[in-house]
């Protein structure tokens, strides 16, 4: 219930790693709320919100849209749920984005997943999607996988440092990558 302080797991990983893939399952599974920080930006652009035009070039760049925006997304979507038990799922991607959301928020992750997959195979992925997504094209993915080096790999390592981190290995079938994943919520049953 909303009373109940927030369970909150942060769900990392490069373009294309499987990150809405497995979440997907977790929420069947152990009934997590899905808060996907890119989706709820491309949701912005399709509403024509104020700050649409901003989000939508910067996705097409591959870079990070400022953490006040993202933030207040994920807030928002966190206050209207009657779930307290929270996957946010690409973010954050920066060091920033992470230091934001502990102000803001004013809580930490209580787990954080790390999908670790190779650059050729997220290539791979990404580029057969096919879900008209303006970004899964060779040139902006090039950018994504250098933003995520640079940027989101300080956060990961920042998680491991606090014993937070979950290392997934990636690579493989999505049941088998998910019965890595299924021991981590041991406890978290519905
Ligand atoms: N697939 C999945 N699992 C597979 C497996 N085991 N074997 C073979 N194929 C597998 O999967 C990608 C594709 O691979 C799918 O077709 C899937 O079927 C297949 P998916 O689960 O979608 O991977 P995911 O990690 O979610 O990939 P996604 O492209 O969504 O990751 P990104 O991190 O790049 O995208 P996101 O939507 O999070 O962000 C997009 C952009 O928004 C960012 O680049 C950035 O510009 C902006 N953004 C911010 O600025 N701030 C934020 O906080 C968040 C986003
Ligand atoms: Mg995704």
């Amino acid at each position: 219930s909303k009373d109940s302080t927030p369970f909150i797991t942060f769900v990392l990983g490069g373009p294309g790693s499987g990150k809405g893939t497995q979440c997907a399952k977790i929420v069947d599974t152990f009934g997590f709320k899905h808060l996907s920080a890119g989706d709820l930006l491309r949701r912005e652009i399709a509403c024509n919100s104020e700050s649409g035009s901003t989000i939508l070039d910067t996705i097409k760049e591959g870079q990070i849209v400022p953490s006040e925006v993202t933030v207040r997304l994920i807030r928002r979507e966190m206050e209207l749920s009657n779930n307290h038990k929270f996957l946010i799922d690409g973010f954050p991607r920066s060091e920033e984005n992470r230091i934001a959301f502990e102000r803001i928020i004013g809580a930490e992750p209580n787990i954080v997943l790390f999908f670790d997959c190779p650059e050729e195979e997220m290539v791979k992925r990404v580029l057969n999607r096919n879900q008209g997504r303006v970004d899964d094209n060779i040139d902006t993915i090039k950018k994504r996988l250098k933003v995520f080096e640079a940027l989101n790999l300080p956060v990961v390592n920042h998680y491991a440092k606090k014993g937070k981190l979950h290392k997934i290995c990636a690579v493989g079938a999505e049941d088998e990558i998910f019965e890595q994943v299924r021991p981590v919520f041991a406890g978290c049953e519905q």
